[in-house]
Formats: structure tokens, sequence, C-alpha cells
């Protein structure tokens, strides 16, 4: 009932400002005034608000900003995302300086060169090829910096993993994520698409191949230890789907077909993050961000954050593939 009172006393607010128009018009036109043609009075009117425009917009923004601060990206959980935060922070520099700047401009602008009294035109500037200079120079330099920075910490991301890195497989399929760690020679057995059965071999696992028997399966979550680094190969098996890690600041397509390869350290464990956010049930999350189909909406897997002692002890309690496929 509130809320269609107060859609109903915008739409009468708005017919009352049209009917005040209106009015407005009206009179002027039996006053014999050519409302049609801007007068004097008019430019100046219009050049002021202009002006008083510029500083209200600005305060608008800055309050806008600092009101929801507390609503931009929560705190980065991994090395990389700690820099891709400075990353984030460089580039929100450089387009509040060039805002504020280029928009001070703008207004000052249409005020300072208003149609005068004496009906002057403004001197028509058609080219300067310093000034041009100037302008495509000065931005290059700054977006090369800017993609230079980018591809620094994507390469960092995407590159070469540490030698000790625990390696991850991320299997993606609709509606799911299977995690399958390497076990404890680290290298994760071979699969093959062809061998994928629902019931007893979801990921297609090859069972000759004895790197994989000690691959452990997990659904549902999976646990990485802090402070160590974790090299995460997802794989998708029928759509795209997305690797999505926000706290770690992680995002990577898992394709059909091929492997991408995303590593970073943890450096806040899950417990610590609950203190932090003084939320007990808060958890990291894994989360699927290509739309893929019915059930995308609902494509998770919670992350735990663990010190290294509970890592290994919830590690030794899973069942690795071979023992599985013993027991059935
Ligand atoms: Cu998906």
């Amino acid at each position: 009932m509130i809320t269609f009172l107060s859609y109903f006393t915008a739409i009468l607010a708005l017919v009352f400002i049209f009917q005040l128009m209106n009015i407005y018009q009206l009179a002027s036109e039996l006053k014999g005034e050519n409302t049609g043609i801007a007068n004097d009075r008019d430019n100046r009117s219009q050049g002021l608000g202009m002006l008083l425009f510029m500083p209200a917009f600005f305060i608008f923004l800055l309050t806008l900003i600092f009101i929801y601060k507390d609503k931009m990206l929560p705190q980065a959980a991994s090395d990389v995302g700690k820099e891709a935060d400075r990353l984030m922070n460089f580039n929100w520099v450089i387009i509040f300086i060039v805002f504020f700047i280029t928009e001070a401009l703008l207004f000052y602008f249409a005020n300072r060169y208003k149609k005068g009294k004496d009906n002057s035109k403004a001197y028509y500037f058609p080219h300067q090829d310093k000034l041009e200079l100037i302008w495509t120079i000065v931005p290059s330099i700054v977006l090369a910096v800017i993609i230079i920075y980018g591809l620094s910490l994507w390469g960092k991301m995407t590159g070469k993993p540490d030698k000790d890195a625990i390696v991850i497989q991320l299997y993606a399929k609709q509606f799911d994520f299977t995690a399958r760690y390497s076990g404890h020679d680290n290298i994760l057995g071979k699969t093959d698409y062809k061998l994928i059965d629902d019931a007893t071999n979801p990921l297609g696992m090859d069972t000759t191949d004895a790197k994989g028997w000690d691959d452990i399966i997990v659904k549902g979550e999976l646990h990485v230890p802090v402070n160590h680094q974790i090299d995460f190969k997802c794989n998708a098996r029928d759509v795209m789907h997305g690797m999505y890690m926000p706290y770690f600041r992680e995002q990577i397509n898992c394709v059909p077909g091929i492997t991408t390869d995303m590593h970073f350290i943890p450096t806040i464990t899950t417990a610590q993050m609950r203190k932090d956010t003084h939320d007990t049930a808060f958890d990291y999350m894994l989360l699927c961000n290509r739309v893929c189909g019915a059930g995308h909406y609902n494509m998770q897997m919670k992350i735990v954050v663990d010190s290294p002692e509970e890592y290994y002890e919830w590690l030794a309690k899973q069942k690795t593939f071979r023992s599985n496929v013993a027991a059935k």
C-alpha cells in the first residue's frame, strides 16, 4: 500500500511540474516574449545553471563514494589479490583525476563561452598539431602503463607456478564443481572424456595411469592450506563455465577441451576471516560466473582455507581414487 502511495505521489508530482511549465509558457506568451529563442537573460541563467551544477554534481558523487565505500570489494585474501586491488586503485586514481579535470572544464567552458550581448562568435579553432600530439601521446603512455601493469599481474596469476604448488583440478559441469587433488606425487593422473561414466567415473580417470591412483576427488567443499601456493587446473565437461573466487580476486574460464591454469597463495584462513568480518557463518566460495544453463545460479563450491595442520588432517581423511575403486 505504501509503495503504491509513493508511486502515486511521484506521478502526481510529475503532472504538477508539467502543468506548472505549461502555465509558465502561456504566461510568457501572453507577455509577448518569444520563448522559442534564447535571449540574453536565458543565456546568463543557463550559464549560471551550468556553473552551479558542476559543484552539486561533484558533491553528490563524492557523497555517494563516501556512503558506499564499504560496499566496494571485500578484503583481498590472496597474494595476487592484494596486487589486483593495487592495480584497481591505480586505475581509479587515474580515472578520477581525468574525470574531475575534464568535467570541471566542460561546465566552466559552457558558461565562459555562452553567447554574449554583443553577438560575438566563438573563435573557430580547427587544428593544432601540438595540441593533438599532446592529447594522443599522454593517454597512450598512461594506457600503456596500465596495460603493462595488468599484463604483468596476469602473468603472475597464470604463468609458471611455484615448484611446490599444490596441484588441484577443478572440473566444472552442469551444474557443479568437482575438485581433484593430485595426491602424494602432486601429479594429476590422466583422464579421457571417452572414459566418463556418470555413475562410476565422472571425471573420466584413466585407471591404467598409476599417477592417478593417489588422486583424491572431492565434492561440496574443498580445503586449501594458508600461505601455500595452490595451482588450479580448470576443465569443463559440457559448456563453458567460470572459475570465480571473489575474495582471492581469481577468475578464469573453464573451457571444454583445454586446461586453463591459475594459481595464488591464500593468505587469510577461514577462521581468521570469520573474526575479521564478525561473521561466524563466513565462507569463501568458488562460483561459476558464466551463464551456463538453468542451474547456473546455484553452481558453487565452498572453499575452506585451513592452517597447514588442519589441512593435512582433513586430506588424510579423504579417500584416494584407488581405494574408492577398490571399494566398488
Ligand atoms: Cu557453470
